[in-house]
């Protein structure tokens, strides 16, 4: 084949590729198959990032002007650079949560009835499993009932699942059952899945359709993404069945740190691969915990002065799993 038509057109040496942007990359085209089949949704569509997913999501599902329900510690409000905001126009109504949890009364009532002065609700966003909640698992019959409420007021609902699957495996359901009732989903490739680049989002192929077209607009059309949509497909096969792993060492962890002096944990947060915890001693803050980990040269991160996420993935074994839990105790067994 000789192709004129572009310099975009390029091909790389070692991957099933072509130009995405107008749906010829076979890879790509797979990947999108495989993500929807295994979300139960008619079409999916490879984005750059969980972020673009949210923000082409919505931007598919909403008109600018309209009112959109998130639960007050989403990812989308506090670590998105406000894009729903700048991007889609939306006016951005939070709710407060229980687990991540938004209660669908509050949701119901949130939905403004359609008046002169009111701003029209556009969509409702959940998030599973929920990250600033440390990880929880929205189940079926909660997001059911989301669902239920947002669609009687003809509200369509989108589902930040970067890290769906976790919630699944944590729930012992089938990934299809979590989004069953949602208009949209988008997950992340990149995450627990383990996968360099990429996150996919699922819905009914019009919905899909228009979700390209605002890809293309922010930039998003990749051309040869099958360089990246092989590692995600890899993903999707090799790292599914072993997620249950990162979620017993996180478990394991967080046992260890339970039992610690002044330590909040909270282990009912410990649903999937992540451990959340406070700090709460005279002698140490998060940050100078975290200056001591590296000292055994595990990296980890404050939130806070007081507050420490950690996040297991296919990269920690669980050799390195227990390392970890000597560390903590030794650097937080003694004092208060
Ligand atoms: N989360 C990242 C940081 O941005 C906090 C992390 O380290 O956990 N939705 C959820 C629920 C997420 O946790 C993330 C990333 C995203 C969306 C955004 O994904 P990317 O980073 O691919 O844009």
């Amino acid at each position: 084949m000789i192709d004129l038509r572009s310099d975009t057109k390029t091909m790389p040496t070692e991957a099933k590729v072509g130009d995405d942007v107008v749906g010829e990359d076979p890879t790509v085209n797979e990947l999108e198959a495989v993500a929807a089949e295994l979300l139960g949704k008619e079409a999916g569509l490879l984005v750059t990032s969980g972020t673009q997913g949210n923000i082409v999501s919505l931007l598919a599902l909403t008109r600018p002007g309209q009112k959109l329900i998130l639960e007050q510690d989403a990812h989308i409000f506090h670590y998105e650079r406000g894009g729903v905001a700048r991007l889609a126009g939306l006016l951005v109504h939070t709710l407060p949560g229980h687990y991540g949890a938004m209660n669908p009364e509050e949701v119901e009532a949130a939905i403004w009835r359609e008046e002169l002065h009111r701003a029209p609700t556009g969509a409702v966003a959940l998030e599973n499993t929920h990250n600033r909640a440390g990880g929880t698992c929205l189940s079926v019959e909660h997001t059911n009932d989301i669902c239920q409420v947002a669609h009687r007021h003809g509200v369509p609902v989108h589902i930040d699942g970067a890290r769906i699957f976790d919630a699944a495996v944590a729930l012992g359901v089938d990934a299809r059952e979590l989004v069953a009732e949602a208009d949209s989903v988008t997950f992340c490739l990149s995450k627990s899945l383990g996968a360099p680049v990429g996150s996919v989002i699922c819905g009914e192929e019009g919905f899909i359709a228009r979700a390209r077209e605002y890809r293309k607009m922010l930039g998003g059309g990749m051309r040869q993404a099958g360089i990246i949509a092989k590692p995600g497909l890899i993903a999707l096969e090799q790292e599914l069945p072993r997620l249950h792993e990162d979620h017993k060492k996180a478990r394991r962890i967080a046992e260890t740190l339970a039992e610690l002096p002044g330590v909040r944990l909270d282990l009912a947060t410990v649903q999937t691969n992540m451990v959340l915890f406070e700090l709460q001693r005279e002698d140490m803050t998060a940050p100078q915990l975290c200056e001591q980990l590296a000292e055994y040269k595990i990296r980890a991160k404050a939130r806070s002065e007081v507050q420490i996420r950690l996040v297991l993935h296919r990269d920690i074994s669980f050799r390195d799993t227990e390392q970890v839990c000597v560390a903590l105790r030794e650097t937080l067994g003694a004092g208060s």
